[in-house]
């Protein structure tokens, strides 16, 4: 079969929620994928981050298959023993004392927020269904009906209404907004460290900081999505690590934690908070499986191992220089932390979308996000040379267009 027909069963007997790119991909390896008709590609969206350990990391894939053959599944109604070395694991990395995996990144977010209401009625003292969570405009946590409710983005709320109640949002990078916002029923802040379908918007200096310590000041909790930015891809292993002395007290992770191999997904934080559970009150079928904690466990010491935080900071300051230099009528901004850049249009350039299919045509697969931005976030194993060839395209396409 060829990309043509793959396109037309995806079309027919798919739902339309999407609208990709046409190029069909059968094959990966490192930052390389390829299609059906045997075309290569280099995969500068790495799946929004949750490839920082590139394609079919060897590693990961030896972890995946021994565990698959021994035990995938069994349930949290009974143990496994690849689940408490995994927590131990990411609780150590993270600094933190406790773990409630999941397996999306929207899951996570959801079991973050049940944490931080219960934390507040049961420790705080918010009376009951009072309980406030600010957010910000621009986020984006994922899918669910309760996240999408304090979405900005009218697409994403238009007719899957009623929302759930007991969201504040307030603008992004403003700490006084949130100071403002702050009640007596307030029982966590929550954002994105660097917002990425936003945009990938960078908040000012210190905004981190000031958020933590309102958060401190009125006893609210303090909760980091790193679903997007954690685990390598701004150039620190959490994005939060930007500004000195910020340590939230609750971090959602996704993605990367599992290479790109499965979906894992887990909220990290205190026995304080995470405490907050008991038997009965949260879980899922597959969270903590066996298989997803022997992948995440292989897919922490690549990032470690490989110092691939390192290597997003050195690589993405090398091709942020690059972009830099390029002196292209369509560029607004480039901005970006390590791996992350995004390439702001002018309006007048016509939508980032027409370069995506550019890039993919010169063989470079990215994707715009907020019509007017190119995200650029390749695999963290990415090499010097390979950097050098996709910045060859990418000029092309600001040159050509
Ligand atoms: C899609 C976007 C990126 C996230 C943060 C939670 C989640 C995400 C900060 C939910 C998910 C996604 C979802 C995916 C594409 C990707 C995306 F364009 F949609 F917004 F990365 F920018 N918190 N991000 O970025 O995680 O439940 O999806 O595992 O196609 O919707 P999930």
């Amino acid at each position: 079969m060829h990309s043509k027909e793959y396109i037309a069963l995806e079309d027919t007997y798919g739902a339309h929620n999407y609208h990709p790119l046409d190029v069909v991909i059968e094959r990966g390896e490192g930052v390389w994928v390829y299609d059906v008709d045997g075309k290569k590609y280099m995969d500068f969206l790495s799946a929004y981050s949750a490839l920082n350990q590139g394609h079919c990391h060897p590693r990961i894939l030896k972890a995946m298959e021994e565990q698959a053959r021994k035990l995938t599944l069994i349930s949290r109604a009974f143990r496994n023993d690849k689940l408490g070395l995994f927590c131990k694991k990411l609780a150590e990395l993270t600094e933190m004392e406790m773990v409630l995996p999941m397996n999306t990144g929207a899951e996570a977010v959801e079991t973050a927020i049940k944490a931080a209401r219960k934390w507040g009625y049961t420790k705080k003292g918010i009376p009951d269904n009072q309980a406030e969570i600010i957010v910000c405009a621009n986020n984006f946590h994922g899918r669910t009906t309760t996240i999408i409710g304090f979405s900005t983005e009218e697409q994403y709320k238009e007719n899957f209404g009623p929302f759930t109640p007991g969201f504040k949002i307030v603008p992004y990078g403003d700490a006084d907004a949130i100071e403002q916002a702050v009640t007596e029923n307030t029982a966590a802040v929550m954002l994105e460290p660097i917002q990425g379908e936003g945009g990938i918007i960078i908040p000012p200096d210190g905004y981190l900081q000031k958020v933590q310590s309102i958060c401190r000041k009125n006893n609210v909790l303090f909760i980091t999505d790193e679903v997007q930015t954690g685990l390598g891809r701004t150039g620190k292993l959490f994005a939060y690590q930007h500004e000195e002395g910020v340590k939230p007290d609750m971090m959602i992770l996704g993605k990367a934690l599992s290479g790109g191999f499965y979906p894992v997904s887990a909220v990290v934080s205190s026995k304080e908070i995470l405490g907050v559970f008991r038997p009965g009150d949260h879980g899922s079928t597959f969270g903590g499986n066996p298989l997803a904690a022997a992948i995440a466990i292989a897919a922490l010491d690549v990032i470690v191992d490989e110092k691939l935080p390192e290597r997003s900071a050195e690589l993405g300051q090398y091709l942020m220089e690059k972009l830099s230099s390029l002196n292209s009528k369509h560029v607004k901004e480039i901005r970006g932390r390590g791996l992350f850049i995004g390439i702001e249009l002018k309006p007048e350039a016509g939508g980032a979308r027409r370069f995506s299919e550019f890039l993919q045509n010169e063989g470079l697969l990215c994707k715009e996000t907020h019509e007017h931005v190119i995200r650029l976030a390749p695999p963290l194993i990415i090499s010097k040379e390979e950097i050098d060839w996709a910045f060859g395209k990418i000029k092309l396409a600001l040159e050509t267009l």
